[in-house]
């Protein structure tokens, strides 16, 4: 058994109780494919990650990629590309992607809960077959040549990078240096150093490699709305024949050491420092860059969330079954007795709480990434909320700072309660806990740090969306408050629901408040700026609240209705845990709703000599 422990269920759940999927796909929304079908796909994958694709987690972590400076190549442990075989041979990164390039068409929401499994399981190898859904980016905003591109890259099975960051150009992607030279002959020679690019090379995984480069033409403005991005080959190739020309000139000069998830390879890359131009070419032909990159960050963000959620899930699961194991200690009730039998750890109230937490979170975050893959495509968006196209859309950009940002500073957070309740066994290597937290830990950091998600969130999803998507979210929030969800059983917890949303729409008013003000005193958008993190994470709280208040509703229709043997233990915990959650966590709102109100700058008027 490996180290990785799925929760098919719960996905089922999601999918099929919650959204109501069985509905669109019985109505053909996506061709053939039908109920059954996701099904066989969820638990074939589920084996597939417990299985080969997590067997060599430890092993490439201890091994992690050798990177040879004459050759400018990565050697990856073969344990790992073994996996990764088994992944790929399965296909499933067809899931999604155009079909002109050889995709499938997948409701948004499947695609993502088979990301978790893989993700959970093996989270490198993920990322490292992203060729074909960067390929598609590259098909929505290419030229017709370059959409030919595309499926030569998906039929041929390439690897991909998305390089944006360079060392004095991190958050803020807008001050690359990286130069783009026009040529005669309408391609263009990138030159800079770009830093921490994510499998700039792959060992012998793909015959070939594509870098998506930012990168600013001579004569360009200044920030990121100066910058274009570029297709960059790793090798030359015909554009006709497919044929293999000279190799481009951009080389992988570096690798990182890094605290976890080692065996994906964080390079830096040098383009056109070694005698050979690093030739690429316009995307689409037109200078839009960080719009066209957005779309690839968009589907990387809601990866980056989904593994932290997904590594949440595992690591509660394997707490789970050790607490359930572990002996040590009598029941509280008899603590006095020194004769008193000893008991599981499950017994002790501070595990049962360190349980319920860890359970709240990867099943409440598992709803939200999942309500937020449903608004990625029209017809789920439709059916779960009513939202039409555009306001899907809207939902779905509003949603994915809270995938990623919430998503990656919770799992952090309560990996380590995973960790405490394996005792002093969880700081060994011998069980997978010590880097789980060692891999999630980046999750918080790429693909635009917490504090960006937040200002992101706040700013551009709330502020410059004039409060259009919140408000749609918050009206489906309150009809569920005013509903009779739970059949009089909900009552207590769906007022504690309703005080979150009152503690959230109030810290959105304050932050607009000073927003405002900042026009007249421009140090009040500092308020903002001190807030926003607290206030991403608030309203993280109340989406959990809500969607686990929501499957408890539906576990309590379903106990009523007589659930089988199988299906009771499963339902009962979804009421206690949407129980636990609304009374232990939604209150604390309300302290953060006063401390957003009370914000002050005084922090930042405090000379940085006293810090
Ligand atoms: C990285 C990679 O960290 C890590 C892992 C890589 C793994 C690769 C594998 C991925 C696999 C994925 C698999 C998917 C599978 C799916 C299958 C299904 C097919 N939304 O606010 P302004 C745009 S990479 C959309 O003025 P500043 C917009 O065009 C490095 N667009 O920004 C806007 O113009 P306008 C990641 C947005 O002050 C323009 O930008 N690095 C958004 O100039 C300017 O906006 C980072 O993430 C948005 N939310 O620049 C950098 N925001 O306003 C983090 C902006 O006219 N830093 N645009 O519309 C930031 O995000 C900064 O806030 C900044 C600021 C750079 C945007
Ligand atoms: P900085 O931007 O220097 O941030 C330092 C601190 O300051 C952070 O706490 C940050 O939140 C804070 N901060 C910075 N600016 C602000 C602000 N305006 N407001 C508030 N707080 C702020 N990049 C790629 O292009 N492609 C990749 O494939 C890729 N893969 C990566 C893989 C790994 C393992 C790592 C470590 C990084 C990767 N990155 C990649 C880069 C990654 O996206 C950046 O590291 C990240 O965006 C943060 O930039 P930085 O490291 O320069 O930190």
């Amino acid at each position: 058994m490996g180290h990785y422990k799925s929760n098919v269920r719960d996905l089922e759940f999601n999918l099929f109780e919650v959204l109501g999927l069985e509905q669109p796909l019985s109505e053909g929304v996506w061709g053939d494919l039908d109920a059954d079908t996701v099904r066989n796909m969820l638990s074939e994958v589920a084996r597939l990650a417990e299985g080969p694709l997590g067997e060599s987690f430890a092993d490439a972590d201890r091994n992690p990629p050798v990177f040879d400076p004459e050759t400018h190549t990565i050697t990856l442990p073969e344990s790992f590309k073994k996996s990764f075989r088994a992944l790929w041979d399965a296909e499933w990164f067809r899931m999604g992607i155009s079909e002109e390039i050889g995709g499938v068409p997948v409701p948004r929401s499947v695609v993502w809960a088979i990301g978790e499994l893989i993700l959970g399981s093996q989270p490198a190898a993920h990322m490292y077959q992203a060729g074909p859904a960067f390929a598609d980016v590259l098909f929505h905003n290419g030229t017709e040549e370059q959409k030919q591109w595309a499926a030569t890259i998906v039929e041929r099975g390439w690897g991909a990078t998305m390089v944006l960051t360079e060392p004095d150009a991190g958050s803020d992607v807008g001050a690359g240096r990286t130069k783009a030279i026009k040529q005669d002959d309408g391609s263009w020679h990138i030159e800079g150093v770009k830093r921490f690019i994510t499998s700039a090379d792959s060992d012998d995984l793909f015959e070939n490699i594509f870098h998506l480069v930012l990168a600013r033409p001579e004569g360009a403005g200044p920030g990121t709305k100066g910058l274009s991005l570029f297709f960059v080959p790793k090798t030359h190739f015909n554009f006709e024949t497919n044929e293999f020309g000279e190799r481009n000139g951009v080389f992988v000069t570096n690798v990182e050491h890094k605290m976890g998830l080692k065996v994906s390879a964080t390079c830096e890359v040098t383009f056109g420092g070694h005698g050979v131009p690093a030739q690429g070419w316009l995307v689409g032909e037109v200078h839009n860059g960080i719009a066209q990159m957005f779309d690839v960050i968009e589907h990387a963000r809601m990866m980056v969330g989904t593994k932290a959620i997904a590594t949440l899930s595992t690591g509660y699961l394997n707490a789970l079954d050790y607490a359930k194991e572990r002996v040590q200690g009598a029941d509280l009730t008899q603590m006095t007795d020194k004769s008193a039998p000893r008991v599981t750890i499950t017994h002790h109230p501070d595990v049962r709480r360190a349980l319920a937490m860890q359970k709240a979170y990867s099943e409440g975050l598992r709803a939200v990434y999942l309500y937020t893959a449903a608004h990625q495509d029209e017809a789920t968006a439709k059916l779960v909320s009513g939202a039409d196209k555009d306001l899907a859309f809207r939902v779905n950009d509003l949603l994915l700072p809270i995938v990623k940002g919430v998503g990656s500073e919770r799992a952090y957070q309560y990996l380590t309660e995973s960790l405490q309740t394996f005792g002093g066994s969880g700081f060994l290597q011998d069980y997978p806990i010590e880097q789980y937290i060692r891999d999630a830990k980046i999750d918080s950091l790429y693909e635009g740090t917490t504090a960006i998600q937040a200002q992101d969130f706040f700013f551009r999803k709330i502020a410059r969306d004039r409060g259009v998507a919140l408000a749609h979210v918050s009206g489906e929030i309150k009809k569920f408050i005013d509903s009779e969800a739970g059949n009089g059983r909900l009552k207590a917890e769906r007022a504690l629901l309703a005080t979150a949303l009152e503690d959230v729409q109030t810290m959105a008013a304050t932050l607009t408040g000073y927003l405002m003000g900042a026009q007249e005193q421009p140090s009040e958008l500092y308020k903002v700026g001190l807030g926003s993190v607290r206030f991403l994470l608030a309203v993280g709280d109340l989406m959990i609240g809500w969607q686990l208040l929501r499957h408890s509703e539906i576990a309590i229709k379903a106990l009523d209705e007589g659930a089988s043997d199988k299906d009771k233990a499963f339902y009962e915990g979804k009421v206690a845990i949407a129980s636990f959650f609304a009374k232990n966590v939604l209150p604390e709102l309300t302290a953060t709703r006063g401390i957003i109100a009370n914000i002050d700058n005084d922090i930042m008027e405090l000379d940085e000599a006293a810090f």
